[in-house]
């Protein structure tokens, strides 16, 4: 934040060493009053993940994502259940977990899921408070609001059950100075980076993407309405778009300022078997697809990764070629031949643009995968890019024998 400005209304996260000016740019935040809302969220705490082996996972996500390892828990620090590493990049965190014995519920839940995101953690104010407002619209307690102590000092935490099986758990962690949570101990990454390596490749968490059943997109709207007091934000697949090429329909909700993003999509009948669909068969139910991460230079950032084996979707030349394009767009702080180079997308809307490109998806199934993002003002999803994007993802599909 800058000195001398206050942004009362606009709580910001703990965890975020990245500053409110920035955050502002990079995610696209807006003003907003906080103090009406019911359910007043300040950030993306964390992304939990559970991976088969989260040793080995942790490892993937420090070498190609460039992320830094700040925590973990395990057997060595009395945790025999599982292990798990947090890792950091500016004010993303992910926390990577596996089970370690037989009878973890972990297990289970790796078993019917495989790799993926079990928790999309928010850091709030007030925990009892935001209990008490999801419970009165009918949320899923899954934790009961309590305190978890340690020398560091408190932490609030409890959790609610959103789409599949996903959770949110809530913290209040503005009476801790620990690392991460009670039970984590400091640990650094023992990887030695290339030298001249970036100091990261991403800032921040932009967006969280949930799959959702057929019929079922327009329930979590609104349940991230009643519950969470989220907004709809205008960028939404419809009817129209989905039957003629996407496959998909889509809505988002925001927190007040937009901080925290969730889209929402659900299959569609079309010409071609949805990628949703795809996701739903092989995640077994509903949960999250893809995590946006942004960037303040998506061109270094996509090299590098690229670079640690990182398979991005690919882009054919005549979406470059395009004139039209090419009006549409004008002047972006890269080159057209740049971002044709690298395979990077760009849209510009009322507000602004953005660059954006998505990988394939990273596990074994084809379930979750990224995006990387690098807003200039513009507060979209990259609209103009939909049928480009499914376009390519239908040529995964195809080569996966999943279309
Ligand atoms: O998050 C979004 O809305 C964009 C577009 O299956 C998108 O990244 C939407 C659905 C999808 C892949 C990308
Ligand atoms: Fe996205």
């Amino acid at each position: 934040m800058l000195q001398g400005m206050t942004h009362t209304a606009e709580p910001q996260g703990a965890l975020d060493d990245v500053s409110y000016d920035q955050l502002r740019q990079l995610v696209g935040l807006v003003d907003h009053d906080s103090s009406t809302d019911p359910f007043p969220v300040k950030s993306m705490d964390a992304v939990v993940f559970i991976a088969g082996n989260a040793t080995q996972t942790a490892w993937f996500y420090q070498v190609a994502f460039g992320m830094q390892l700040v925590a973990y828990s395990g057997p060595e620090t009395g945790n025999f259940e599982r292990k798990s590493y947090v890792l950091k990049s500016g004010s993303a965190r992910f926390v990577i977990t596996g089970g370690v014995q037989l009878d973890s519920e972990l297990l289970d839940h790796h078993r019917r899921h495989g790799d993926g995101v079990i928790d999309l953690a928010l850091e709030v104010a007030d925990v009892d408070r935001c209990i008490d407002h999801a419970r009165k619209q009918g949320a899923t307690v899954l934790e009961e609001p309590h305190d978890v102590s340690d020398e560091h000092g408190t932490v609030r935490v409890a959790a609610i059950a959103t789409y599949g099986e996903t959770r949110h758990t809530l913290i209040d962690r503005s009476k801790y100075t620990g690392v991460y949570l009670p039970g984590y101990v400091p640990r650094e990454s023992s990887i030695v980076r290339p030298e001249g390596a970036p100091k990261r490749l991403f800032q921040a968490i932009d967006h969280c993407v949930g799959n959702v059943e057929l019929g079922k997109m327009d329930y979590w709207v609104d349940w991230y309405r009643r519950v969470m007091g989220f907004v709809n934000m205008a960028e939404f697949v419809g009817d129209d778009i989905a039957t003629e090429y996407s496959a998909l329909m889509s809505k988002v909700v925001s927190n007040g300022n937009h901080r925290v993003k969730f889209p929402l999509n659900e299959p569609a009948v079309a010409k071609k078997k949805s990628q949703i669909d795809e996701y739903l068969e092989f995640y077994g139910g509903a949960g999250c697809q893809h995590i946006a991460l942004a960037t303040n230079d998506i061109v270094t950032t996509v090299k590098a990764m690229r670079a640690a084996g990182i398979e991005f979707l690919d882009t054919p030349d005549s979406y470059y070629e395009d004139p039209e394009l090419r009006a549409r767009i004008g002047e972006v702080r890269v080159p057209i031949e740049k971002l044709k180079e690298n395979r990077i997308l760009v849209d510009r809307d009322e507000d602004g643009y953005l660059l954006q490109i998505f990988t394939k998806p990273i596990g074994d199934r084809p379930t979750v995968f990224y995006e990387l993002i690098e807003r200039h003002g513009s507060l979209g999803f990259g609209k103009g890019n939909f049928k480009a994007l499914f376009e390519a993802i239908e040529r995964e599909q195809e080569r996966r024998g999943n279309l």
